[in-house]
């Protein structure tokens, strides 16, 4: 399981990676990818640990993913390391302008290019599977075969995959594509440090069923700099008890629980964080 963090080039991608996961993005030597695991913050789960001081403590965990390549190299970057990405952070530049109009047109930016790649396995499948006579269909291409109309027709609106319906065996019969605009995502805007990032307002401008959240990657790689009573203070001094890290770590964990959930029901795993 892991979560790919997307986004513009200068969007932040890995200053919020490097964040969340104490790793330096530009440590791998030219690599074009580098890999990361956060723990998902969870006071109760601490103020547990504390009490009780169990011998071994396993809190949840997720291992993000980003990339570091720019140009043409990009693309097939983020192709090789996050077919297989459970869902995606989409980091979107705020600092720069804080007009929520253009924030929203470089989410869009990238969504059309996802939407595009998307379209693109949709034909090619499209092409494949209508060469095969219908009586040597199996169950689950007959499925794909009612599915592909309906999934090219979204795309082609510039709509994402994700916020169509589908049944679980509908969604088996997809798995195999690894569709970019299916997969769960998370709206992330990198904020400017004198802007107080209102959720008010921002549902406007993205789909109605994304999740957005603000974090100032600036002001919140400062704190990590501080020692623990250091970032209490700064924090108490913003009004705020944690920083917006944490809980964009916690929605990353959720979104990798989404995902599952129609594959294996979702066992509670020991340490998992309750009650967001
Ligand atoms: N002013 C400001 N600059 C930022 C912020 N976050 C990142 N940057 C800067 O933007 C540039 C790109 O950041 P980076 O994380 O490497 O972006 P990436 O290309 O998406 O990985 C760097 O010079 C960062 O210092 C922010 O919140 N405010
Ligand atoms: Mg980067």
């Amino acid at each position: 399981l892991e979560i790919g963090i997307l986004g513009l080039p200068q969007s932040g991608k890995s200053t919020l990676f490097e964040i969340m996961t104490g790793v330096k993005s530009c440590d791998m030597h030219g690599e074009a990818y580098v890999r990361g695991i956060s723990s998902v913050p969870d006071a109760r789960f601490d103020r547990l640990v504390q009490i009780y001081q169990p011998a071994k403590v396993s809190p949840a965990k997720v291992p993000f993913v980003d990339v570091n390549a720019s140009g043409e190299k990009a693309w097939n970057a983020v192709r090789q390391n996050m077919g297989n990405a459970d869902g995606f952070i989409h980091v979107i530049d705020g600092f720069t302008t804080g007009d929520l109009r253009e924030i929203a047109d470089q989410y869009r930016k990238l969504t059309d290019d996802l939407i595009l790649a998307d379209m693109i396995m949709v034909e090619n499948r499209m092409e494949r599977i209508q060469k095969v006579p219908k009586k040597s269909m199996k169950p689950l291409e007959l499925l794909q075969l009612e599915l592909m109309p309906r999934i090219h027709k979204q795309l082609e609106q510039g709509r994402v995959i994700r916020e169509l319906q589908f049944n679980d065996e509908e969604m088996k019969s997809l798995r195999s594509f690894a569709f970019w605009t299916i997969r769960p995502e998370l709206i992330v805007i990198n904020t400017a440090e004198d802007t107080v990032f209102a959720e008010t307002g921002v549902g406007a401008h993205f789909p109605p069923s994304a999740a957005v959240v603000g974090i100032c990657c600036q002001v919140e790689r400062e704190i990590m700099g501080l020692s623990g009573p250091e970032q209490e203070e700064f924090l108490a001094s913003l009004n705020i008890t944690e920083p917006a890290y944490h809980k964009i770590i916690r929605q990353s964990f959720q979104l990798l629980n989404c995902h599952t959930a129609g594959d294996q029901g979702a066992p509670g795993r020991r340490g998992d964080p309750q009650g967001f």
